[in-house]
């Protein structure tokens, strides 16, 4: 490294941050001047911008500190990025198809995609020839809590395109269960449950319709309803739902397991963005865990689609809720690691407003008013969206027309709604560009540490090089350790992230391979019951009718099964278990010419269904690179002529 890659650092500086390549690129270069010059070690020196690039560099072969959860939003999936390099280590498919694994076609993913669905979504897919849908817009990956902690069982993320919620088991990184929700339309804000643990996943249904949405009230908006859902962690089942007025946006829970609050961006309740932004004033709802659970007991619940729902509205009675204004649409709900304190962001309004939990315990008892809960107001800028948190008292909120991130302090913030003479706003950033959720490194836990926080901005721009019209979103690293936020990262995505949570690394331990007994292979282990077959150890074609059921094991190089005969217009099911039980070493099984392929993790079982209706000789060939032989590692499927 020359004097001038190295921006002018000295050698001390470098020496410091202990980088092995950098230390013996600085060890040779003392060797050839003859002369050991490592001197003033531990003076001080103001940090430059060059040592926080350093600080988030990640050296080959190094592993990052912490685990990132991407929202791949409108692509429908779920990605892990490493952070501080920014590097992405996986893409865990969700609601999309994906061409890789399989996904959406194996029957294990199938299963996973269709057991939730609704009655009418089930109908509605059946007529048009699906199983399942095909896309999904997947905003919010929210890891399991216990005790305001990250436990580290799963992660939750919503589809806002086809009302569901799924979760992500964070032992093996595969999505497990994906629920539908009945009754509402377009699950947005989704926050979990933090005390004493997860508990209830809740869902936003953000866009008002009818309820029972079955082709009456069209013309009669008035009467359509936005519904909050309470989702159960581990069965997936819909505990409870509470209709309120207005819609929900963004939601967010305390830390004491009481209450749920949402933004409202349409308590106007129109359907036309003149009529939507209408009014000064929208509010928040917040919803108490307690007399909701009460009211179910009492029976005061309607079952609608087989789901207990609760009046939620202003004119209710049953005291589940109550409505605060804040200035016309507010956009992001976020509860500060203090565990006290609830951050509304203005969107529309420069403003964010300060909400104090507790404050609701005697608003909900009728002895004060709802705004007697608002303890402050930051004009912090425009377009202020989501805000996080560095656990040492300072937010970090979003300003997505101004492009930048603002650093204001809490403490400062509720002093000056007091009448105090101080300033809250810390420092304002530029990102680039137009920044929506803004996140930090266990920002959402009691455990905020005020590391990293990344900035994912919907607009890069002249970024990156121009790849046409369509450009890459960027996801951008800041430095939030020291006194001045500092940027040291450009990080292009697909579209598109919305939100992302950040884990250290030391909270998690997924599995090498798989347990070949796993749950997430039940379908095929009926099957091998049924037949009387040995998943892993059989190889065999079992034909039942018109239907063919392979077993064949993958071992690198090969499949259990050099081939195997079936006939046109069979139904055919294809089970592969790769028994190698070696770290990484994926086998994947293609049908060429059958639109067929999925993957096989070491130990695990996959399973695919088609219809054998092309004759010929059609290879089936192992897609993930294991071995030498990996090329040779094929097989024929022989499909016959009917009759023949
Ligand atoms: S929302 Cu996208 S920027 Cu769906 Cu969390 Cu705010
Ligand atoms: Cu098995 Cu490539």
């Amino acid at each position: 490294m020359s004097e001038k890659e190295n921006g002018g650092v000295s050698r001390r500086n470098l020496l410091g941050t202990g980088l092995t390549a950098t230390l013996a690129a600085t060890a040779g270069a003392v060797a050839g001047g003859g002369a050991m010059v490592v001197t003033h070690t531990g003076s001080a020196r103001a940090e430059t911008d060059d040592d926080h690039h350093k600080k988030a560099l990640v050296p080959p072969g190094k592993l990052d500190e912490y685990y990132g959860f991407w929202s791949g939003g409108q692509s429908g999936e779920l990605r892990i990025l490493g952070l501080p390099s920014m590097r992405e280590l996986l893409r865990i498919p969700v609601f999309n198809r994906c061409s890789a694994t399989g996904w959406g076609a194996t029957n294990e993913s199938l299963q996973v995609l269709t057991e939730g669905l609704t009655p009418a979504s089930r109908a509605y897919l059946s007529s048009v020839g699906l199983k399942t849908y095909q896309n999904g817009d997947l905003h919010h990956p929210r890891p399991s809590y216990t005790d305001g902690s990250y436990d580290g069982r799963y992660v939750f993320v919503n589809d806002k395109a086809n009302t569901r919620l799924a979760r992500i088991r964070l032992d093996v990184m595969k999505c497990d269960k994906i629920t539908e929700i009945p009754n509402a339309h377009s699950i947005h804000g989704l926050r979990l449950q933090r005390y004493p643990k997860t508990g209830y996943v809740f869902c936003n249904g953000e866009n008002r319709a009818p309820l029972v949405n079955t082709g009456k009230l069209l013309d009669e908006p008035k009467k359509w309803r936005s519904v909050f859902s309470a989702v159960d962690a581990e069965t997936m089942q819909v505990s409870w739902q509470v209709i309120v007025s207005g819609n929900l946006d963004n939601n967010d829970a305390d830390y004491k397991g009481k209450y749920v609050a949402s933004t409202c961006y349409n308590s106007e309740e129109g359907t036309t963005v003149a009529e939507m932004t209408g009014s000064d004033k929208d509010h928040i709802v917040v919803f108490n865990l307690a007399a909701i659970e009460q009211a179910i007991k009492d029976g005061k619940a309607e079952e609608i689609n087989g789901v207990k729902v609760l009046d939620g509205t202003k004119t209710s009675q049953l005291g589940i809720t109550i409505y605060v204004p804040v200035a016309n649409s507010p956009h992001g709900c976020n509860a500060a690691p203090d565990g006290k304190h609830l951050i509304i962001n203005g969107k529309l309004s420069p403003t964010v407003t300060i909400f104090e939990w507790d404050k609701f315990d005697d608003i909900f008892a009728g002895k004060s008013k709802p705004e007697s809960a608002i303890v402050g107001n930051v004009e912090v800028g425009l377009g202020p969206l989501h805000t996080t948190f560095d656990g040492k008292g300072n937010c970090y909120t979003s300003l997505f027309l101004d492009s930048q991130v603002v650093k204001w302090n809490l403490d400062d913030a509720l002093r000056a709604y007091k009448g105090e003479k101080v300033n809250p706003i810390r420092q304002k950033l530029d990102v680039h560009y137009q920044i929506g959720h803004i996140n930090a490194t266990h920002g959402e836990t009691k455990d905020a540490d005020g590391k990293w926080a990344v900035a994912l901005c919907k607009f890069s721009k002249d970024r990156f090089l121009n790849v046409g019209p369509m450009k890459p979103e960027n996801d951008q690293l800041i430095d939030i350790s020291g006194d001045k936020m500092v940027l040291v990262h450009d990080g292009p995505t697909y579209s598109e992230p919305h939100d992302a949570t950040i884990i250290h690394a030391s909270k998690l331990h997924p599995k090498e391979v798989w347990n070949k007994d796993d749950d997430f292979f039940r379908f095929s282990k009926e099957w091998a019951a049924k037949d009387g077959v040995k998943l892993g150890e059989d190889n065999k074609v079992v034909r039942d009718g018109d239907n063919v059921r392979v077993y064949m094991t993958a071992a690198a190089p090969a499949f259990g099964l050099a081939n195997f005969r079936v006939k046109k217009g069979d139904e055919v099911t294809v089970f592969v278990t790769n028994t190698d039980d070696v770290v990484d070493l994926a086998h994947g099984f293609t049908i060429v010419d059958y639109g067929i392929a999925m993957e096989i993790a070491p130990q695990a079982t996959a399973s695919i269904t088609f219809k054998a209706n092309k004759p010929g000789v059609h290879y089936y060939y192992c897609q993930w690179f294991c071995h030498a032989l990996h090329m040779e590692m094929s097989g024929q499927m022989l499909v016959e002529e009917a009759g023949a």
